[in-house]
């Protein structure tokens, strides 16, 4: 569906991209889509929440391994967008906690880094 997310933008307050931590083989077209998505002029103020998931399954990469993959110590320094990281597990609920307070705190809210 990654053609059709721009069509989203305008309306958009939050993004909440997900990257399935089991599958090594999409990491660099996930990797090619979320660069996209940080440069895009309408989402520049728009808070990006990235979650690691499916963290439950023996096989998924670590968050060492996820972040050095993406390289997102350099996404987050190019990026205009504030952009926060959390590891969950759609299947057992893993960090979805912390997911809910990220949505509620940035509802309605578009943040810009200095
Ligand atoms: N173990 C585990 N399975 C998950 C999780 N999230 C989704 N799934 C399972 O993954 C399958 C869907 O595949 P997924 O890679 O999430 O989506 P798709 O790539 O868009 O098809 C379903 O069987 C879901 O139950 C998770 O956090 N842990
Ligand atoms: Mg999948």
């Amino acid at each position: 569906m990654a053609p059709i997310w721009p069509s989203y933008y305008r309306d958009c307050e939050a993004v909440i991209f997900v990257i399935d931590a089991a599958n090594p083989t999409q990491v660099s077209s996930s990797c090619i889509q979320l660069l996209s998505l940080v440069a895009a002029e309408l989402l520049q103020q728009i808070p990006v929440l990235i979650l690691f998931n499916k963290v439950d399954l023996p096989c998924s990469m670590s968050r060492v391994e996820m972040k050095s993959l993406f390289r997102m110590d350099d996404i987050i320094a190019c990026a205009k967008q504030h952009i926060s990281i959390m590891e969950v597990s759609a299947w057992d609920g893993t960090g979805l906690d912390e997911v809910l307070k990220w949505i509620y705190s940035h509802k309605g809210r578009r943040l810009t880094v200095p």
